[in-house]
């Protein structure tokens, strides 16, 4: 343990003398996470032979997809070699809607997860139990990475059901040998009460919902800055390093990133090490691209593209080529903590997030990034898009903090304006909001309040 973490220890007057000592990185799966890139390389080339011939054999999308490129699975000779293979997209699995990108009849399949989607049919995905194996594997190895350790309580407050945060962080804390407690989204009274009162180490949650949660436990009046809280592992929404400080500053933890997806898996997909630079990608169960969206062309490691991904050991549902529409880098640079698997840089927002105001590109979180910290604001927000002739319009409703005098709020406006044109390089209208007036989320916010005609 690293003589910083000992202190908070000792500072939170917290004995848990069974950690002191232990080595400041604690691997899940050391062989796994260090493995050396020839070796690495070695083992995904197989996995993705294994995989390309289970999806060409018993998914007739796929298969009909290489036929009309002349591809077989024997071809596969290189990691290089995928590069041939078509993409996947998210209306492929609506298009087969319910079943039919399964490689498995549906008899072999233990769980079913669905997302519904903002319009139409919901994507369902499936699980055989080798995958629900390996999804708790990866989610017990991405809550080590963060810094969470066997024995802990772990206060789940991802929402269960057909979305794959709540079971997905559920089995990884079980795998890893912590005391799940699985309170799901909602009740956020009771969740403070039981995070102080059970001695949880590490909240799993939206960063949104976790800022809804110190809200709450500030208003209630529970210090949980000064409970057993270390660890925060956030993610399923894109969020911004102001929003890390912010909460890691109210809720007296570090808040770790977590990335995932339901068509992939759910929750593990990549995640932050204790360095926090970076989300550290499976490649011994994913391979990573990062392309031009436009061209589908790979761009250059440090440079932002959509991200693509492979699975590797994927029985149910394996994934050719996904384009995840998230945007992100990628980098190989090593990192501190000794892993060996490459990193992607925290996801900025998915590309049809993505916002055109008056000619200028904008993902939602970019506001955020403005809106937190400044002085007489409150961290909650939604942005309003309008449509106006021809052009888009954007208001930003930004909420003041209890603290701020109403009379100041033509001002604060006017700066919050004239800061997001400044850095952000768009003109916004500025709405403020009284205190407690932009809803708070349970879960994924809903940042975007898109008002434009259908079909614009
Ligand atoms: O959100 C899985 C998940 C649950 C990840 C809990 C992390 C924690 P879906 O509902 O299928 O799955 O939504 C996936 O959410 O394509 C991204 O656009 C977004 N997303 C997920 N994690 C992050 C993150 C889960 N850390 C979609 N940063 C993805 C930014 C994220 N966006």
């Amino acid at each position: 343990m690293s003589a910083h973490l000992q202190d908070r220890n000792a500072s939170k007057g917290n004995p848990r003398a069974r950690l002191l000592g232990k080595p400041a990185h604690f691997f899940f799966e050391r062989e796994a996470e260090t493995m050396p890139r020839e070796k690495l390389e070695r083992l995904q080339l197989q996995r993705l032979r294994t995989t390309v011939r289970n999806a060409y054999d018993n998914v007739p999308l796929h298969r009909e997809r290489m036929h009309a490129i002349g591809f077989d699975p024997k071809d596969l000779r290189r990691l290089e070699d995928l590069r041939a293979l078509p993409f996947t997209l998210k209306t492929d699995l609506r298009d087969t809607y319910p079943f039919g990108m399964f490689a498995r009849p549906r008899e072999h399949l233990v769980r079913l997860h669905a997302s519904s989607g903002t319009t139409g049919k919901p994507t369902v995905v499936g699980y055989t139990s080798r995958d629900l194996d390996i999804w708790a594997d990866l989610m017990a190895r991405s809550m080590a990475c963060a810094g969470a350790r066997p024995g802990d309580v772990v206060h789940n407050a991802y929402g269960y059901g057909l979305f794959t945060g709540g079971l997905g962080a559920h089995y990884g804390a079980e795998r890893l040998g912590a005391t799940v407690v699985p309170v799901s989204g909602g009740a956020t009274e009771r969740q403070v009460v039981l995070l102080r009162d059970f001695g949880a180490r590490v909240l799993c949650a939206t960063p949104s919902y976790a800022l809804n949660i110190a809200e709450v436990a500030e208003s209630e009046g529970v210090d949980l800055k000064g409970s057993a809280l270390e660890i925060g592992l956030f993610g399923a929404e894109p969020w911004s390093e102001a929003m890390r400080r912010e909460i890691e500053a109210r809720l007296g933890l570090k808040a770790i990133d977590v990335y995932g997806l339901s068509e992939i898996m759910g929750p593990g997909v990549a995640v932050e090490c204790e360095a926090q630079d970076g989300l550290h990608g499976w490649e011994d169960h994913f391979l990573f691209e990062a392309l031009d969206t436009a061209t589908g062309q790979p761009v250059p490691d440090g440079e932002p593209g959509e991200l693509v991904i492979t699975t590797l050991t994927k029985e149910a549902l394996p994934m050719l080529r996904y384009r995840t529409r998230d945007i992100t880098r990628v980098t190989r640079e090593p990192c501190s903590c000794g892993r060996s698997h490459l990193r992607i840089k925290r996801v900025t927002g998915r590309n049809d997030d993505m916002l055109i105001i008056r000619g200028v590109n904008m993902f939602p979180s970019q506001v955020e990034a403005v809106l937190v910290g400044l002085e007489g604001l409150a961290p909650h927000y939604q942005l309003v898009v309008e449509r106006e002739g021809s052009m888009d319009r954007l208001t930003v409703e930004a909420e003041a903090a209890p603290s701020a005098d109403a009379r100041e709020y033509p001002a604060i406006a006017a700066r919050v304006a004239h800061q997001i044109k400044s850095m952000i390089g768009v003109t916004a209208a500025v709405k403020m909001r009284k205190p407690g007036e932009v809803p708070r989320s349970q879960g994924k916010a809903v940042r975007v309040r898109d008002l434009r005609p259908k079909g614009s």
